[in-house]
């Protein structure tokens, strides 16, 4: 083949080493002109006016001046990694795409994470959607799967988008509230909007605080095609599942994070990266074969609908590690251009009206950020694969094309590149199609309940109380009436007890139908309620399914405390062997630890360094928490009102906690002390994941294994504790 090289596959590195300017180690311009003076304008005299001619101070100033670019217009804020994708075992039967043939091959990738509805600098931990981006440089070009932590979406038709988005972000008037949902334009839209039910649900899940970026799962969203060497189609659902396993926060820890470290998600990504613990995820794919689609009772165009897991398993088929931070947030992260439209021979859309709107969309929104259509060759966007074509020119055009030819056909200098018509060439999957040109949602896109009570049916009671409470927190910032009512009466379609529950929140009495025993048809208690909440109720879209496995938080994740992070309260005269024992039983499974203490560096002289202070951290943004013994230590502790408070809201999110020696003392000294007195004291508390014990190296185990678990929902005095 005749090539037009413009540069673009050549090695990646050296690309990406001309293109910064830091290899000169004295101070230049932008057109590397030594500069002699960095601290003061050139001005006449000491005292007199800043002269024109000083372009080293005006080209500084003006690349100031145009340092910003437009911040995503959704999924503003965001963090990403390098890494590479490995598949298990060749997938040639179901796909020509190179990068899920090979198992020896290792694709590099760039993922990004980011909130949906928040502005650039709001807090990771907002109630949101992720973005879930997955940028593979193949050998055929770049792969996207510009995914989402959540399998559905709130809409059927990309028109819809725009009036989604609008409804979401800060209201216009006044630009509140930022990145929340909490607010009458969403409900406003959502309450009219019967196909965002299913998706709402999983909003107010837990789903929608994930712990880390690490536990969290990733999904392609539509249904696309698999296309083999012979032309067959299977359709597909890509996923990622988490291999430390999905987890979420709760929402009170939410709410602090949000305050105490902004940068949570981010953050946990940069220094598990930095410490050699890379983020890991297994691909699975759904497979249904063409032809056999019809045999669902959902549309697998339709972006709202799953297809669940106990119908069509996840097939576990490759692993991505991300382990290498961005050298440069702008450049990289910030330059990122993800669009729908990458896609690889061997793989092909469906005609899902989301998807093919989104087609449009994304080359579109690049342009208008970046400015360019050359926004191709930024270094974190130009693909692997060599790039050989007649486009030419435009804004800040890198490549330098040789030759006059930039057309075909062309029979000058041979330079013109031919098409690949062979297999390697990307072909549309040939589908038969015909129609009227109408303006329509197909009737199988009909059904907006039925998943949302799949969603509904198949969470575990906490996950149920969580989705609650979510609702009763955001319907309440809701200010018109007739919006909360018209929403409970969204949700009395998906579960009469949860509109009921929700409905206790907002002074407003919802009929739950035969459910209840009441005579009048309605229910006046939370207790009432509560004990109607785990009936199922009837789906549909399903699959003839009432609950399916694969949705709940609470069910089937891996048990490990890798990646999980300590907090171990230390002050003076803290016994630093048992500090020491638990920072070893900790390493070797994975887990980090920090000693917070009352102050920064050594604590008197046993040894030990906190490296955390009460005043600039708290337990929410620990998994767990270790008080070792020392008598001092822990005499000096419990005088500490925010060392109990550690604790006591350690606690209440669930998390395990240990104390060796005296360090069980400082427990006792809580409130959650003083109410498993007289309970059955420290027996009472192992049961519950809160373990006290003199004998350290016993301890450490135990320890590590309520790690593994997660969370404690079996917390007796929970609700009485007030941290
Ligand atoms: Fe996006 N979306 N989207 N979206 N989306 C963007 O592209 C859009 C949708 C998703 O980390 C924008 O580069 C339309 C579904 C992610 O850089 C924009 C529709 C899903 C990211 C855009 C959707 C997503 C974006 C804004 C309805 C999950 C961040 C900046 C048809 C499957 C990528 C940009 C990153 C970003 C348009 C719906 C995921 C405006 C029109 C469904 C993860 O092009």
């Amino acid at each position: 083949m005749a090539k037009n090289s413009n540069g673009n596959g050549q090695n990646k590195d050296q690309d990406l080493a001309r293109a910064t300017s830091e290899s000169a180690n004295y101070l230049t311009d932008n057109q590397g002109h030594p500069v002699g003076d960095d601290q003061n304008s050139l001005r006449a005299g000491p005292r007199g006016p800043t002269l024109l001619e000083d372009y080293i101070l005006r080209e500084k100033i003006q690349h100031f001046d145009h340092e910003r670019i437009p911040e995503r217009v959704v999924h503003a804020r965001g963090a990403a990694a390098h890494g590479y994708f490995q598949v298990y075992e060749s997938l040639a039967e179901y796909t020509s795409a190179k990068v899920l043939q090979d198992p020896s091959k290792k694709t590099p990738v760039f993922v990004r994470f980011s909130t949906v509805a928040g502005s650039r600098g709001s807090a990771d931990t907002a109630r949101d959607v992720r973005g879930f981006a997955v940028k593979m440089y193949t050998e055929d070009g770049n792969w996207d799967i510009v995914g989402n932590n959540i399998p559905v979406f709130f809409i059927q038709d990309a028109i819809k988008f725009p009036d989604l988005i609008h409804a979401v972000k800060p209201e216009p008037h006044n630009e509140i509230p930022q990145a929340a949902s909490a607010h009458d334009t969403f409900y406003d839209f959502i309450s009219l909007t019967p196909e965002s039910m299913h998706m709402l649900m999983w909003v107010m899940s837990d789903r929608a605080i994930p712990r880390s970026f690490a536990t969290m799962e990733g999904f392609g969203v539509h249904t696309f095609r698999l296309i083999n060497a012979q032309g067959t189609s299977h359709f597909v659902k890509f996923h990622w599942k988490p291999v430390l396993g999905a987890h979420s926060l709760v929402w009170d820890e939410a709410v602090k994070i949000a305050g105490q470290d902004a940068d949570f998600h981010r953050r946990a990504m940069w220094e598990s990266i930095e410490q050699g613990t890379p983020f890991e995820w297994e691909m699975g794919i759904q497979l249904i074969p063409e032809g056999e689609e019809s045999k669902y009772d959902f549309d697998v165009l339709d972006a709202t609908k799953l297809w669940p897991e106990d119908l069509i398993p996840v097939r576990i088929v490759g692993k991505m590690t991300l382990d290498r931070n961005p050298d440069n947030y702008f450049a990289e992260t910030e330059q990122v251009a993800f669009m729908t439209t990458n896609i690889v021979p061997g793989i092909d859309f469906s005609n899902d009206p989301l998807l093919q709107g989104r087609n449009f969309s994304y080359l579109d929104t690049q342009l208008s950020r970046l400015g360019s259509p050359n926004f191709s060759e930024l270094p974190i966007n130009r693909p692997l694969a060599q790039v050989s074509n007649n486009q030419r020119d435009a804004h800040m055009r890198y490549t330098i094309n040789k030759g006059r030819v930039s057309y075909a056909p062309a029979t000058l200098d041979g330079h013109s590149p031919d098409e690949t018509t062979s297999a390697r060439g990307f072909h549309s999957y040939p589908q038969d199609v015909s129609g009227q040109k109408v303006r329509v949602r197909s009737e199988s896109f009909g059904d907006h309940y039925g998943q949302a009570r799949l969603f509904w049916n198949s969470m575990a009671p906490v996950e149920k109380e969580h989705i609650v409470k979510a609702l009763q927190f955001e319907l309440s910032k809701v200010e018109t009436r007739d919006i909360r009512v018209r929403m409970l009466g969204q949700l009395a379609q998906i579960n009469e007890v949860l509109a009921a529950q929700v409905g206790l929140a907002l002074g407003e009495k919802v009929q739950t139908g035969a459910k209840t025993a009441k005579p009048n048809g309605t229910a006046d208690s939370a207790d009432e309620i509560a004990a109607l909440a785990n009936a199922s109720s009837p789906t549909s879209a399903s699959g003839g399914l009432e609950r399916t496995s694969g949705l709940s938080l609470e069910e089937g994740q891996p048990q490990t405390a890798k990646g999980r992070k300590v907090a171990i309260l230390a002050a003076p005269g803290v016994a630093a062997a048992q500090v020491q024992a638990v920072q070893d039983a900790l390493a070797a499974e994975g887990a980090m630890a920090e000693v917070v203490g009352p102050y920064l560096g050594a604590l008197g002289d046993s040894g030990v360094e906190a490296t955390k202070t009460f005043a600039n951290s708290g337990s929410v943004l620990f998994d767990a928490v270790y008080v070792p013994g020392g008598a001092a230590s822990v005499a000096m502790l419990q005088k500490q009102g925010d060392a109990r408070k550690f604790i006591d809201e350690a606690y209440k999110h669930g998390k395990a906690i240990a104390a060796s020696a005296e360090g069980a003392d400082l427990v006792m000294a809580t409130e959650l002390g003083r109410f498993a007195q007289g309970n059955g004291g420290a027996g009472a508390l192992a049961e519950q994941g809160v373990l006290l014990s003199k004998d350290g190296a016993a301890l450490a185990r135990q320890f590590v294994a309520a790690i593994a678990q997660h969370r404690f929902r079996n917390r007796a005095y929970a609700e009485m504790v007030a941290a």
